[in-house]
C-alpha cells in the first residue's frame, strides 16, 4: 500500500515508517521539524543521539534495501499539504503531525495557540485535500484518551448509547480534557467525525493513552535508526521521565497525591495497533474510535514499580512527590474500554520489572546526554498558583513558543 506518515520524524512515526517499510509497503513521511525546534528553544534534548531525517532515511535504504520519501513542511500549508497527496496518492495515512504536549499547551498564550492552530488547524487542512485527492484514503489519526478526562463512569470507545426521556441513540461519549493539548484533540475529532458524516470520508481515531518505551524491532537494529526519547518536562511521558530520574539519582516526581490513573502502553503496541488499523480499514463515511491502551496504572503505582525494579540493578530510588502543577483529579474513578483492539489481535506487551529494567539499562547507556535542568516542572495550570514551591517560572513574554 502506498502509506504516508504525517510527524515521520518523531518518536512514534519514525519507527512506524520503518515497521510499514520492513513489511513492503510504500512509504512516505511528512514532517517540519517542529520538535527538534522545540528542544532547541529550551535548550533540551532528546536522550538517545538521534539523527537527521535524511541520515536515517540513508541508514534504512542502506540496511534494509528499501526506500523512504521524505517532504519537509507543515500541514498547515495547503499548497503543501495538496502538492505530497497529488504526488503519493496514499491510500492510508497516519496522522502523528501535533504538537503533542499538554504543559507545552499550557505554558504561555502563544504557545496554547501554537497547539491549536498546528493540531486544529493542519487536521482541518489535512481534511479537505484528502477530500479533493485522495477521498477513499484511510485517514488513521492519533487522538487521545486525555479527551475523556476521569468521568465518574466507565469510558467507552468513542460513543455512549444513551437513553433519554424514552428515546435512546449513540452519541459521541462526552469529553472533558485536562489541558489545551488534550482539548485540540476533541477539536479534531469533531472535525474529522465531521469529514466523515458530511463528505463521506473514511477514519479511524486511535484514542492512544501514554506511551512509554525506547525500542522497536527496526529501531533496536542499528543505532541510527533510534528514535527520540524525551524525558524533560514537556515531551517527556511519566514513565519514560521516572527511569530517567532513576538512572541519574533524581528523585521521582509525582505531582501530588499519584492516584492520577491513565492507560499506558509500550511503543511496540502503538506500532501493532496502527498496524491492526491498516489492515481492518474503515468503511467509506465511517467515523471509529479505537480506545489504544493495554493496561491501567496510577502514577503512584508506576514510581512504586520503577522503585523496585532499579533497587534490583543497584540505584536507590527516592520516591519525592511535587506540589501538582496541574489541576487534575489526584484520586478518581477509572474504567476504560479497550476492546476494539483486543478483537482484531492485538497481543499486548505488559509491563513489568524486568521491562522496566531492560528500559534502565537502555537509559543507562547515554545517561551522560541526560540535561537535569529540564526535569522539574515550571508550567502551572493556573499562573501564580504554587509560588515558591515549585521553580521560578520564566514570565509569559519570554516564554514565547
Ligand atoms: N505526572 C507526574 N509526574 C511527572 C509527569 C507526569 O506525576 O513527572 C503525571 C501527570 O500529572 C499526569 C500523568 O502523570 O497525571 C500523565 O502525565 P504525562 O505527562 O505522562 O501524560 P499526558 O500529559 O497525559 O500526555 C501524554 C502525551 C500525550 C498523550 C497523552 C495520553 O504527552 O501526547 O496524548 O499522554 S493520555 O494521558 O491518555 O491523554
Amino acid at each position: 500500500m502506498r502509506i504516508l506518515i504525517l510527524g515521520g520524524d518523531g518518536y512514534l512515526g519514525w519507527p512506524t515508517a520503518m515497521r510499514f517499510s520492513s513489511r513492503g509497503h510504500e512509504i512516505a513521511v511528512v514532517d517540519d521539524f517542529s520538535r527538534r525546534r522545540w528542544h532547541l528553544r529550551n535548550s533540551t534534548d532528546s536522550l538517545t543521539p538521534i539523527r537527521a531525517l535524511a541520515d536515517r532515511v540513508d541508514a534504512w535504504r542502506e540496511l534494509s534495501g528499501d526506500e523512504i520519501r521524505t517532504f519537509v513542511g507543515s500541514t498547515c500549508d495547503a499548497e503543501f499539504l495538496d502538492r505530497v497527496l497529488a504526488e503519493v496518492r496514499p491510500e492510508v495515512i497516519v496522522h502523528y503531525g501535533e504538537q503533542p504536549s499538554a504543559p507545552y499547551s499550557m505554558r504561555s498564550r502563544e504557545a496554547a495557540i501554537e497547539t491549536q492552530r498546528t493540531n486544529v488547524l493542519g487536521t482541518l487542512n489535512l481534511l479537505h485535500s484528502i477530500r479533493d485527492l485522495v477521498p477513499d484514503c484511510h485517514l488513521i489519526k492519533l487522538g487521545t484518551m486525555g479527551e475523556y478526562g476521569t468521568p465518574n463512569i466507565d469510558i467507552e470507545e468513542g460513543f455512549l448509547e444513551v437513553h433519554h426521556k424514552g428515546r435512546s441513540d449513540v452519541l459521541p461519549f462526552p469529553k472533558q480534557p485536562g489541558s489545551i493539548y488534550h482539548l485540540s484533540k476533541v477539536h479534531d475529532s469533531h472535525n474529522i467525525h465531521f469529514a466523515c458524516r458530511i463528505w463521506g470520508l473514511r477514519s479511524t481515531d486511535l484514542n492512544q493513552g501514554v506511551v512509554y518505551g525506547i525500542e522497536t524491532e527496526e529501531s533496536s537494529s542499528d543505532e541510527r535508526l533510534l528514535t527520540r526519547f524525551d524525558y524533560d518536562e514537556y515531551f517527556g511521558t511519566v514513565l519514560n521521565r521516572f527511569c530517567v530520574q532513576a538512572v541519574i539519582g533524581h528523585p521521582l516526581t509525582v505531582y501530588g497525591e499519584g492516584g492520577q490513573t491513565r492507560g499506558f502502553l509500550n511503543i511496540r503496541d502503538t506500532l501493532q495497533c496502527v498496524e491492526l488499523a491498516v489492515a481492518n480499514p474503515a468503511e467509506l463515511g465511517e467515523y471509529r474510535v479505537f480506545n489504544q491502551f493495554t493496561e491501567q496504572f496510577s502514577v503512584a503505582e508506576l514510581a512504586d514499580l520503577v522503585r523496585r525494579a532499579a533497587a534490583e540493578v543497584g540505584h536507590t530510588v527516592e520516591v519525592k512527590h511535587f506540589p501538582n502543577p496541574r489541576i487534575e483529579a489526584e484520586r478518581h474513578y477509572y474504567n476504560a474500554t479497550n476492546t476494539k483492539l483486543r478483537d482484531l489481535g492485538l497481543e499486548p506487551v505488559l509491563l513489568g520489572e524486568e521491562l522496566v529494567r531492560s528500559m534502565l539499562g537502555i537509559i543507562g547507556r547515554y545517561s551522560d546526554r541526560v540535561i537535569e535542568r529540564a526535569i522539574l516542572p515550571t508550567t502551572r495550570w493556573k499562573p501564580g498558583e504554587l509560588e515558591g514551591e515549585l521553580p521560578p517560572a520564566t514570565s509569559p513574554r519570554s516564554q514565547a513558543p
